[in-house]
């Protein structure tokens, strides 16, 4: 019997709970499964009537322009920097994100890595667990209370990291396209943001504009005693101008969540001891994940039901 679900792609492997409740309502396809995609795309392309896909993930357009019946696009995440926007507009393609569930997590996360990184908690746990306290003392680290937090990009997430940084007696300025109803101090540019920043936290989105915005300059002006925090995206910074400045002390240190060819890190990144990294986690907790699950089977039934998603960009 034909199935009269309708027909939703898969682009890359989701939460196990998520694709198996998307399975009871929808024909899924998972293209990461299909042998010859192309062929795939060919054969049947003209059936999908949805795609779910993940932030750091996305859709290429060269793959919508096989979709001719879809219009709706799910988004485990709330980065859009992967999808044609233009695109999606000019085509009356719906895109949902997980709207608000995943803010406190990242900017926890965020926090996480400014403590983590000015505290030596890594270096810390290794000299505790491998003995070595027990000839010698540990070395002294860096106070994070009470120092100058710059934020590039104050927007849902921006906020809430701005908002627990408060809470860690901190100075905080910040870039945005508009000027917010904040009392931090707003910079005309990120390299302006740097030079006022022990902390530089990046919590904006990976699109065009904001491509390599953090280069040789701006690290140069977030100088020897400044820590660049990146929670957003990998393509938002330099990746060369960063190690570089990492190699010759021309900042501090990085603490970073994301990088441009994730899930590969640069293999000079890996060497250096002034870093600290972490695989892409900042939404990665039960909770938030569930939550975004949850966003994702709403949306996509939104739309199959009376046309509309309900969380869209
Ligand atoms: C997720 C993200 O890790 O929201 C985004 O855009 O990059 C992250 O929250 C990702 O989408 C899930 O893999």
């Amino acid at each position: 019997m034909m199935s009269t679900q309708p027909h939703i792609l898969i682009i890359q492997p989701l939460m196990p709970q998520l694709d198996e409740k998307l399975s009871q309502h929808f024909h899924c396809h998972r293209l990461y499964d299909e042998q010859d995609a192309a062929l795939f795309l060919q054969r049947q392309g003209k059936e999908i009537q949805g795609i779910v896909t993940r932030g750091d993930v996305g859709v290429e357009t060269a793959i919508l322009e096989q979709l001719p019946a879809c219009k709706a696009i799910a988004v485990f995440g709330v980065g859009t920097d992967r999808i044609d926007l233009n695109y999606t507009a000019a085509h009356a393609i719906q895109v949902s994100i997980t709207s608000d569930i995943l803010t406190d997590d990242v900017a926890d996360l965020a926090m996480t890595l400014t403590l983590a990184f000015s505290r030596n908690l890594v270096a810390y746990h290794q000299f505790a667990r491998s003995g070595a306290w027990e000839n010698t003392s540990a070395s002294l680290s860096s106070k994070a209370s009470g120092k100058r937090m710059g934020i590039a990009g104050l927007g849902a997430i921006g906020l809430a990291i701005a908002r627990r940084a408060e809470a860690f007696g901190m100075e905080i300025a910040y870039t945005a396209r508009s000027q917010k109803n904040v009392p931090y101090q707003r910079c005309e540019s990120i390299e302006q943001l740097a030079a006022c920043s022990d902390f530089l936290v990046l919590a904006l989105p990976g699109s065009p504009e904001n491509i390599q915005l953090v280069d040789a300059k701006v690290l140069a002006a977030l100088g020897k005693s400044g820590v660049l925090i990146n929670i957003a995206r990998g393509t938002v910074v330099n990746e060369n101008d960063l190690i570089q400045a990492l190699q010759q002390g021309v900042i501090k240190g990085a603490a970073l969540d994301v990088f441009p060819q994730e899930p590969v890190i640069h293999p000079a990144l890996r060497e250096l001891d002034n870093v600290l990294l972490t695989p892409h986690i900042a939404s990665a907790t039960h909770e938030t994940r569930e939550g975004m699950a949850n966003n994702v089977l709403e949306n996509l039934l939104a739309y199959f039901s009376d046309g509309k998603m309900l969380t869209t960009v």
